[in-house]
């Protein structure tokens, strides 16, 4: 096994070419990260993005940010980059005469959420203006080109970037594969996503880089030919079992006088 990936021994290996830098939504000068784990800053909910939140940092690694927004749970930690235009300092929804949300799912009832937030900002260290980068503007054209190689973001364990490869591109959209994974973690997302990174990215901005799966890349219609040391059922944790409801469906719980909860999926 190798110690360590290097992208240009792969892409010789691999006969393929890195998608140009040009064709991300990133700095092509990479930001500085100027956070600091327990800083805090104002950040729209992911999952109500026109409510804003405050949010904790609680750790970074190269430019992005692990948040969990204040008065949430452990389990809906979220990155974000730092120039994502998803953040903002502390101050900035009051001074646009907004008012801060508890998040989705905030553990409290709703009638104590403006002295959680007093209590949660008090004494607080606040991410400094400085600490904000600008973010990149959108490109208006789709560039991508199957086959392409570029380091993205893995959504079922965001932590995580690795090797990928542009497998097909419609309109405004560009199908990114993992490589050597089988499409256990392939998705769908828009040219202009913030998760696609150029080659390199992960070394300029010492943001560690997976190595690629296993699993040789076939096209679907082949049997897949795996090398003897590789066992040939993936691991259970790379395809989710099948889910099904049980018939009938049981009662819904019926919560009384707590807004903006969701019951758990
Ligand atoms: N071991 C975990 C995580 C796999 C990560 C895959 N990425 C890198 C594409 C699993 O098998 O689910």
């Amino acid at each position: 096994a190798k110690e360590s990936f290097s992208w240009e021994e792969y892409l010789k290996e691999t006969s393929s070419t890195p998608a140009p830098p040009s064709f991300f939504r990133q700095s092509r000068v990479p930001p500085s990260n100027d956070f600091k784990v327990g800083m805090k800053l104002e950040v729209h909910d992911p999952r109500n993005s026109t409510s804003v939140c405050i949010a904790t940092v609680m750790g970074m690694t190269g430019v992005r940010l692990r948040l969990r927004l204040d008065g949430s749970d452990n389990t809906n930690d979220f990155w974000r980059l730092v120039d994502s235009s998803d953040i903002q300092p502390i101050g900035t929804c009051e001074k646009n005469g907004d008012m801060l949300q508890p998040p989705l799912g905030f553990r409290m009832n709703a009638s104590s959420w403006p002295m959680f937030l007093l209590r949660t900002l008090n004494g607080a260290e606040m991410a400094p203006a400085t600490a904000f980068k600008k973010e990149p503007p959108p490109l208006s054209q789709n560039n991508f080109k199957p086959g392409m190689k570029l380091e993205a973001v893995d959504k079922k364990n965001p932590y995580l970037i690795c090797p990928a490869t542009i497998g097909e591109v419609k309109g405004g959209e560009v199908f990114v594969m993992f490589d050597g994974w089988r499409g256990a973690f392939d998705y769908w997302c828009q040219h202009h996503s913030r998760d696609l990174f150029p080659v390199g990215w992960c070394s300029v901005t010492k943001h560690s880089l997976q190595k690629p799966g296993n699993s040789v890349n076939l096209p679907k219609n082949l049997h897949v030919i795996t090398p003897a040391h590789i066992p040939s059922k993936p691991s259970r944790r790379s395809i989710p079992a099948p889910f099904r409801l049980p018939n009938p469906l049981p009662p819904l719980p019926v919560r009384k006088g707590v807004r903006g909860r969701r019951p758990k999926s």
